[in-house]
Formats: structure tokens, C-alpha cells, sequence
């Protein structure tokens, strides 16, 4: 299968290349390397050293015996997105090409405005270019969990039968998003199924959950295959944070009761999830929402996982609540539905400890790195209110 990757520089974006030309299929992508200067305006770096783009060409040359065809450039600029999609003739286009941190989408107007016109426009790019040029390719769209919110009910896959007033219909699951990043989702998600309705297109809208991890096996000993692993306020997510903070012994930050549950999963679920949605494609013209994660944890629960890891690994780590720097629900019910990829065939890594052990492991090797930016380790982007560093509360 042909299958074009946007974003394909970034933590996901990378090893899904790796993964999808390991399983036989043919890539090519873009990228602007945005995500890098993002990371470094927030004060943050890689963890894990990464390659240059041409280093990282280079290394899949060696590795897989054929070139990958990566073009620089604006997946705002709709030009260069139709060249793309024209020249590469997909069968399916993952879109992984957006900005992807909540607390950056908050930390002003600027960033608000940025986050929700590169987000929205991209994507529309990519259904204008797939209804122009490839109307056959299928587009898996990399949504979030984060879009259902914390409902008092359970959370379906996409949509729900409703009966209201004595009339039944079965209608799309409302949306509570909690930051501007994950508004921006929602909106993606609203415009992809109405270009599917109109014009037909087939498209995967994956509700994503929290991904971790620094490893897949396709990438093999080759540190130039290495994805990114950040762990600053913005780019770096829970778990990602706790393991970097625990090999520099800095305490694992709880944003305040650490009783909020969200999906987790690993990278190499999130990979096999997503090849798994190519290679099962959705009927033509069909919008269909896969829930995408291993399992939902409390904060606090992951927290406790990385300690032990860390104490079996010598390494001694106190786990702090810190107030709250966004407006969310730390006590909430959660149970969302995840049938759909469990249909074609995902198992779910159970033994996410190993996952974290491993994680600490190379982590330590660049322990320096953390140290050296760990003034981005504390929130102070705060959802309410002016920049403020979080405090710690217990
Ligand atoms: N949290 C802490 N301590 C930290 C960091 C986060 O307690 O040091 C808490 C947050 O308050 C939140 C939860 O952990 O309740 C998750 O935060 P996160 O930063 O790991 O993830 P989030 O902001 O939700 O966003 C991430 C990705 C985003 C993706 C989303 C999936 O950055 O691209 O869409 O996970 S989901 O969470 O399902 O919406």
C-alpha cells in the first residue's frame, strides 16, 4: 500500500514510516520540522538525541534499501500539499501534521489563533487534495480522546443512538474538548465527516489517547532511527514527563489530586493500531471513529508505576501534587468504548511496566540532557489566570 504520512518528522510521524516500510508498505511524507522549533521555544529539547532530517534519510536508505521521499514543506500551503498527494498518488494519507500540545494552544491569543488555523486549514488542505487528486485514498485522521471530555456516561466510538422526544437517530457523540489544541481536533473531526457526507471520501477518525514511549522494535540499535521524547510542560506528556523526572530524581509533578483518568498507550500500540486501520479500510465514502488506546489510568495511578519502576532500577523518586495549572476534573467518571480496533485484531500491550522500565532505561543514558533543561520540567502555563508557577500542594 502507498500510504503518505504528514508530519512525518514528529514523535509518531517518524516511527510509523519505520513501522509501515517494515510491514512492506511504500512511504513518502512531509514535514516543516516545526515541532522542533516548537520544543526549543518552550525551553525544551529531545531527550533522546535525534538525527538530522538527512541523517534520518540516510538511515532509512541503509536500513530498508530503498529512498523515502520526505518534502519540506507548509501543509498550510495548499499547493504544495496537492503537489504532494498528485505526485505520490496514495492509497491512504495519515495525518499526523498538526500542533499537538494543549498547554502550548494556551498561553495566549497568538498561540490560540496559531494553533487552531494550522490545525483546521492543514487538515482541510488534505480533504480538498484528496477530493482533487486522489478522491480514492483513504485519509486516517489523527483525532484525541480529548475531544469527548469527562462525560458523566460512558463514551462510545464516535456516535451514539439517541431517543429524544419519541423520536430515535443515531448521531455523532457530543464534543467537550478542555484546551484550543483540542478544539481544534474537534473542528477537524466536524470538517472530516462533512467532506466525507459530501463528497465521499473514506476517512479513520482515531481518537487518540496519551501515547508513551521511546521505542518500537522496527527501529533496531540505529540511534538514527530514534523518534523524539519531550519532556517539557507543552511537548512532553504525563508519562513521558514522570520517566524523564525520575531518572533526575526530580518528583514526579501530579497536576493536583491526580485522580484524572485518561487512555494511555504505547508507541507500539499506537503504531499497530494505525497500520491496522490502513490495511482495513473503510468502506468507500464511509467516516467511521475508532477510540484508540491501551487502557485508562488514574494520573496518580502511572505515577505510582513509574516510582516502583524507578526503585527497582535504584533510583529513588517522590511523587509531589502540584496545583493545577488547567481547568479539568480530577474526580470523573471515565469508561470509553475501544471495540473497533480490538475487531481487527490490536491486543493490547498488558505489561505497560516493562514499557516503563525499558523507557528509564534509555532515558539514563541522557540524563544530562534532562538536567540541563529542567527548568522546563514545571507548569506555568495556567488555563485561567497569568503565568504562574505551579506550586507544590502535597
Ligand atoms: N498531567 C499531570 N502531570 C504532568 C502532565 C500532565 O498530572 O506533568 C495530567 C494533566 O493534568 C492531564 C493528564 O495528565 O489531566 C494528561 O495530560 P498530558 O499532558 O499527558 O496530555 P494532554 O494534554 O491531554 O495531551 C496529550 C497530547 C495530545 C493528545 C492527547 C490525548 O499532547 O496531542 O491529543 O494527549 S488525550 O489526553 O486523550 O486527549
Amino acid at each position: 500500500m502507498r500510504v503518505f504520512i504528514a508530519g512525518i518528522d514528529g514523535y509518531l510521524g517518524w516511527p510509523l514510516a519505520i513501522h509501515l516500510r517494515a510491514h512492506g508498505h511504500d512511504i513518502a511524507g512531509a514535514d516543516l520540522l516545526l515541532r522542533r522549533e516548537w520544543v526549543a521555544e518552550v525551553g525544551g529539547t529531545s531527550a533522546l538525541p535525534i538525527a538530522t532530517r538527512e541523517e534520518r534519510l540516510q538511515a532509512f536508505q541503509e536500513r530498508f534499501g530503498v529512498e523515502l521521499e520526505f518534502r519540506l514543506g507548509d501543509l498550510t500551503d495548499y499547493d504544495f500539499v496537492k503537489a504532494c498527494v498528485q505526485d505520490f498518488q496514495p492509497d491512504a494519507l495519515v495525518h499526523l501534521g498538526q500542533m499537538p500540545s494543549a498547554p502550548f494552544s494556551m498561553i495566549d491569543q497568538a498561540h490560540c489563533v496559531w494553533t487552531q488555523q494550522n490545525n483546521v486549514i492543514n487538515n482541510l488542505n488534505l480533504l480538498w487534495a484528496i477530493k482533487e487528486v486522489a478522491p480514492a485514498a483513504h485519509l486516517v485522521k489523527i483525532g484525541t480522546m480529548g475531544e469527548y471530555g469527562t462525560p458523566d456516561v460512558d463514551i462510545p466510538e464516535g456516535f451514539f443512538d439517541v431517543e429524544f422526544r419519541g423520536r430515535k437517530d443515531r448521531l455523532p457523540f457530543p464534543r467537550q474538548a478542555g484546551s484550543w489544541y483540542h478544539q481544534s481536533k474537534v473542528h477537524d473531526s466536524h470538517n472530516t465527516h462533512f467532506a466525507s457526507k459530501i463528497w465521499g471520501i473514506s476517512a479513520t477518525d482515531v481518537m487518540q489517547g496519551v501515547v508513551f514511549g521511546t521505542q518500537i522494535a522496527e527501529m533496531g540499535d540505529d540511534p538514527r532511527l530514534r523518534s523524539r521524547l519531550d519532556f517539557d510542560q507543552c511537548f512532553g506528556t504525563a508519562l513521558n514527563r514522570f520517566c524523564c523526572q525520575a531518572v533526575i530524581g526530580h518528583p514526579l509533578t501530579l497536576y493536583g489530586r491526580g485522580t484524572q483518568k485518561r487512555g494511555f498507550l504505547p508507541l507500539a500500540d499506537s503504531m499497530t493500531c494505525l497500520r491496522l486501520a490502513l490495511e482495513n479500510p473503510p468502506a468507500t465514502g464511509e467516516y467511521r471513529v475508532f477510540n484508540q488506546f491501551e487502557n485508562a489510568y488514574s494520573i496518580q495511578e502511572l505515577a505510582t508505576i513509574v516510582q516502583a519502576a524507578a526503585a527497582n532500577l535504584g533510583l529513588k523518586v517522590a511523587v509531589r501534587r502540584y496545583d493545577n495549572p488547567r481547568a479539568e476534573m480530577e474526580e470523573h467518571y471515565y469508561q470509553p468504548d475501544r471495540q473497533h480496533l480490538l475487531d481487527l485484531g490490536y491486543r493490547p500491550t498488558r505489561d505497560i511496566k516493562s514499557v516503563i522500565t525499558q523507557m528509564i532505561c534509555d532515558l539514563l543514558e541522557h540524563r544530562d540532557r534532562i538536567q540541563a533543561h529542567a527548568d522546563a520540567l514545571l507548569p506555568d502555563i495556567r488555563w485561567k489566570g497569568a503565568r504562574k508557577r505551579s506550586e507544590v500542594i502535597g
